[in-house]
């Protein structure tokens, strides 16, 4: 891959870590000098984003528009880290036919059960309670990547291992 500026792709359920562990990696590569910029979906949600919401073709637009965000930040020659549900394998599949070699997926498949628990937002709670309808998880579908590049459960790990494990691999393509 050598020169190319990657697109770190983090995909997983809500309260799964992703954006957690998105900020770590990125200190990590911001303190060996890498030029990085964070795309986070509840975050853009407020901005660019603010006009789409939860149903299927908001979704597919909302990875759209990050993916096509994303391209710009590699062709400014900056790594870019994106997190975000993507929920459906063919929105994935779209984004890395826009972003090419550059996108590696990293699934954070920390299990619901755990993603329940950890219920930060108390989004889980809302959603089984049907305040929030097609929650991702409990009343909308996340197809789980079939090939990621990375994988990492967080439940397993303390967020500094979960950190190094993925750095380990993320340096590796930018080798
Ligand atoms: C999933 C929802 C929903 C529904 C609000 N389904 O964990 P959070 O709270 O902070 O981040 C989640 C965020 C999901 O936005 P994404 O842009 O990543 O989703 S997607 O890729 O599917 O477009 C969650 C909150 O918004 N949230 N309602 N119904 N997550």
């Amino acid at each position: 891959k050598g020169q190319i500026p990657l697109t770190l792709w983090f995909t997983g359920l809500s309260g799964s870590g992703k954006s957690t562990l998105a900020n770590e990696v990125e200190k990590r590569l911001v303190a060996r000098g890498f030029h990085t910029m964070l795309l986070d979906g509840d975050n853009l949600r407020h901005g660019l984003n603010k006009d789409l919401g939860f149903k299927e073709t908001d979704r597919t637009e909302n990875v759209r528009r990050m993916a096509e965000v994303s391209k710009l930040i590699n062709e400014a020659g900056l790594i870019s880290m994106v997190s975000l549900i993507s929920p459906f394998k063919k929105d994935r599949d779209d984004a890395r036919e826009i972003l090419g070699d550059s996108y590696i997926e990293i699934y954070v498949n920390t299990p619901l059960k755990e993603c329940e628990k950890r219920d930060p937002k108390g989004l889980y709670k809302k959603a089984r309670s049907g305040e929030i309808s097609k929650f991702t998880g409990i009343s909308s579908v996340y197809e789980p990547p079939e090939k990621p590049h990375i994988q990492i459960d967080t439940s397993k790990y303390t967020l500094e291992e979960a950190t190094d494990l993925v750095m380990k691999q993320v340096l590796e393509y930018l080798s």
